[in-house]
């Protein structure tokens, strides 16, 4: 019944390729060199400009949307077409001999149509499966020349396209977002260089010292191969097995134990490239670096027993929480900050800068920040885009150089190569979310799935039929760090590396005793799940080397001793550090408030509506996201005989989908709340997982119920349990508001 436009549909690649631009050659054709005299391969510093194509990016927030364009389609208003183009009359019914009777071969339009549904999935990515992204845009704060020649830093103000991908690492593509597990943190700049993709993860050290021992880890964490469990958790026997043979590992499981592992939302994580890399000026100095990205919305994170509830209710939570706020246009950002280092300085540290189990402390090189990352519009397709993007950590410019780590080295390999099987082929740089904005000028060439028609018959360099191009660049190209080495030839590693555990004792010591003790019980959790013996002890003997308190916590949830320390790796006295209190989740309050918290107002009829209005208003106006709850959907009366409408049930969105709630007043609705089950369950647990909570008049009525505590455990006042009354609402609302930017109250924590 769709009223059809009168054209056909229409394919928008169509006009590119045999329009204007094919039939009169443009300057930069490889036909028509701009600079005729050019011959062989020895002109390295004149090329005509080569933007056939996307070319230069356009003006605007996100110049990749227009080179995206080319391939964008929108069925809307449209006719059906088989992938020939050829209409489709009946696309309900397959071509039979008589209605009852067979199919025939020859129904090409159902061959097709199932055929190619026969072969929609690709391979999953064989780490870091299940992710989510969105475009936007990095914005440079300052030229920074004199540090590097990428030209994204060239000028204040400059703005450079991203696509930015979030994503589990253990987990398959289907699994749950909030387990515990490391968050990849990935990011492409399309830069007018080219792109560079910054691949890194919401943890600054990881687990091993040499991409050698990858595979091994992997293996580890995944479900068993005998049984294929457990799906997305690193809670079973084979990964601390081998963490436990490989105490390199330590420093990172403290990370990965720390409520770290378990982000409130991928807008609330920071980013680390991990390694040290190299920044390159123009006159070809170095200088060594460490890229950072802090969130402006802050640092915050899920508990456990929450984040093991959301598994359930919503295992797409982080995935719609970066979708919501994008749409709601609350764009995330995240300021980029250098840890900026000379070698010479790098040479007094009492750690080797290319341990990647190492950080280098804030307080010994200050962060510098240089520009923002906004994430301003999700992807229109999740295959076309989140799925099809391909990070690589070759994917660099000039101005930025690799450093020696061999964890780095090793993934400047691993990244192309998988994308050759996950995406088929070599040409996967044509996909369109991969494609740089440039126009790519090579004599590679043909491949599987080969979009680009390149022109002319010279494919090979040094020619002189084609002029000599495309021809390099020289100076103007990428340039490595001319780096003097004279060395043996070994496997093995510097004796630095050996330190496994003064960093680990760094990180626990620099923890709140809140933070401290969520770590231990998450130890506790994980060994639990452990069914060996011997394992669990192993990980307790590297533990009593971090710290021995933490190692009795731990033992005593397991009901073991405390084992002998593990033997250490070296006899070098290990440094010791000073705490420090950036490395703590709670130090990054962040700027946004309670912009996107979402607020559970609980109701039922007779609820006091003229408080309800108030507050979901006051909420709304600073950008929080109250919903009106109860028991059932439709209207609900209010005492003063107006009408709510619910907006969601207590079942569909229980208690962890929401960062605080509101019981308003109203006799009769609160002595309904207390009467369901879905709504004490849903007051007790916003109390366990310690989120403020508001009570207005007859509403402190279901704390009672649900046998919550009306202070803390210590007897104190409970700062995010706010009592009130409809007169002393206004009041009552600031301090929850305070509350509510100030995330939780831990005070209360009893798990
Ligand atoms: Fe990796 C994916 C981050 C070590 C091999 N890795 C992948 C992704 C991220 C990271 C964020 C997902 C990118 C996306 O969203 O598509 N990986 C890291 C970090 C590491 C690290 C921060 C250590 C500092 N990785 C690492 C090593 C190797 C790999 C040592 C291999 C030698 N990683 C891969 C991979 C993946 C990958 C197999 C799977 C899918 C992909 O690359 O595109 O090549």
């Amino acid at each position: 019944g769709q009223e059809l436009s009168a054209e056909m549909p229409f394919n928008p690649t169509k006009p590119g390729e045999y329009g204007e631009a094919s039939r009169n050659p443009q300057p930069g054709d490889t036909h028509t060199p701009a600079t005729p005299a050019a011959t062989g391969s020895t002109n390295t510093e004149t090329i005509p400009s080569a933007k056939v194509g996307s070319g230069v990016p356009p003006a605007g927030a996100n110049p990749t949307n227009e080179p995206l364009d080319r391939v964008r389609v929108d069925g809307a208003g449209q006719g059906l077409t088989t992938n020939q183009g050829v209409p489709v009359a009946d696309n309900q019914h397959s071509l039979k001999i008589g209605l009852r009777g067979p199919t025939a071969l020859e129904d090409f339009i159902l061959r097709e149509k199932i055929t190619h549904f026969d072969h929609e999935r690709i391979p999953e990515r064989v780490v870091h499966a299940r992710g989510s992204a969105a475009h936007g845009y990095f914005e440079a704060y300052k030229d920074l020349s004199e540090l590097t020649r990428a030209s994204l830093f060239s000028e204040a103000g400059k703005r450079t396209p991203v696509f930015t991908r979030f994503s589990t690492v253990a987990g398959e593509r289907g699994s749950a977002d909030t387990v515990r597990d490391v968050r990849g943190f990935a990011v492409k700049f399309y830069t007018d260089e080219g792109n560079w993709d910054l691949v890194g993860n919401n943890m600054p050290v990881f687990f091993i010292q040499d991409a050698m021992k990858f595979p091994d880890l992997v293996h580890s964490v995944k479900p068993e191969p005998h049984h294929q469990m457990p799906q997305a958790s690193s809670a079973h026997d084979t990964f601390w097995d081998f963490v436990s043979l490989m105490p390199e590992s330590t420093h990172m499981l403290m990370w990965v134990m720390s409520d770290r592992a378990i982000p409130r939302s991928y807008r609330t994580m920071q980013g680390f490239g991990v390694h040290t890399f190299r920044m390159l000026n123009a006159a070809g100095e170095s200088r060594f670096v460490k890229f950072h990205w802090n969130p402006v919305q802050g640092t915050h994170s899920l508990v456990w027993d929450e984040a093991a509830k959301i598994t359930g209710a919503d295992p797409d939570f982080h995935r719609r929480d970066l979708w919501e706020a994008i749409e709601a246009g609350a764009f995330p950002e995240w300021e980029l900050q250098l840890q900026v280092f000379t070698e010479d300085q790098a040479a007094a540290f009492e750690f080797d800068v290319l341990d990647p189990t190492k950080i280098i402390p804030e307080e010994m090189v200050p962060l510098v920040a240089v520009g923002k990352m906004v994430l301003n519009r999700n992807p229109d397709n999740f295959f076309a885009e989140t799925e099809q993007v391909a990070f690589c950590t070759a994917h660099i410019v000039p101005g930025l150089d690799f450093s020696n780590d061999p964890l780095l080295q090793g993934r400047i390999h691993s990244y192309v190569d998988t994308q050759i099987s996950r995406l088929g082929g070599p040409n996967f740089h044509e996909i369109p979310i991969n494609a740089p904005v440039v126009q790519v000028q090579n004599n590679q060439r043909d491949g599987m799935h080969r979009q680009a028609i390149n022109r002319g018959r010279v494919n090979y360099e040094p020619n002189s039929l084609g002029g000599g191009y495309p021809a390099q660049v020289g100076s103007r190209g990428f340039t490595s760090f001319r780096e003097p080495v004279a060395e043996d030839k070994v496997r093995g590693k510097p004796e630095l590396f050996a330190d496994h555990y003064s960093q680990a004792r760094l990180f626990y010591n620099s923890q709140t005793p809140v933070e401290q003790s969520h770590i231990a019980a998450a130890y506790r959790f994980e060994l639990t799940r452990v069914q060996t013996p011997a394992v669990r002890e192993r990980v307790l003997a590297n533990l009593v080397n971090v710290d021995p308190v933490l190692a009795a916590a731990v033992a005593h949830g397991l009901g073991m001793e405390v084992p002998p320390a593990l033997p250490m790796a070296t006899d070098r006295p290990l440094p010791e550090y000073d705490p420090s209190p950036a490395l703590s989740l709670l130090s990054r309050p962040g700027e946004t408030g309670i912009k996107t918290r979402k607020v559970a107002i609980l109701v039922a009829a007779g609820v006091d509506g003229a408080s309800v209005r108030t507050i979901y208003a006051s909420l709304l106006a600073d950008g929080a996201v109250p919903r009106v709850v109860s028991s059932q959907l439709g209207k609900v009366k209010t005492s003063d005989n107006g009408a709510l409408d619910i907006e969601i049930t207590l079942e569909a969105g229980p208690a962890v989908l929401y960062d605080a709630v509101v019981v308003p007043d109203g006799e009769d609705s609160v002595s309904a709340l207390s009467r369901d089950a879905n709504a004490l369950d849903f007051v007790r647990q916003q109390h366990r997982h310690c989120k403020p909570i508001m009570v207005v008049g007859a509403g402190a009525g279901l704390l009672q119920a649900a046998g919550v505590p009306a202070t803390l455990p210590d007897g104190s006042e409970d700062p995010a349990l706010i009592g009130t009354h409809s007169e002393t609402l206004p009041n009552a609302l600031a301090a929850f508001k305070d509350a509510l930017a100030g995330h939780r109250s831990f005070g209360r924590e009893t798990d």
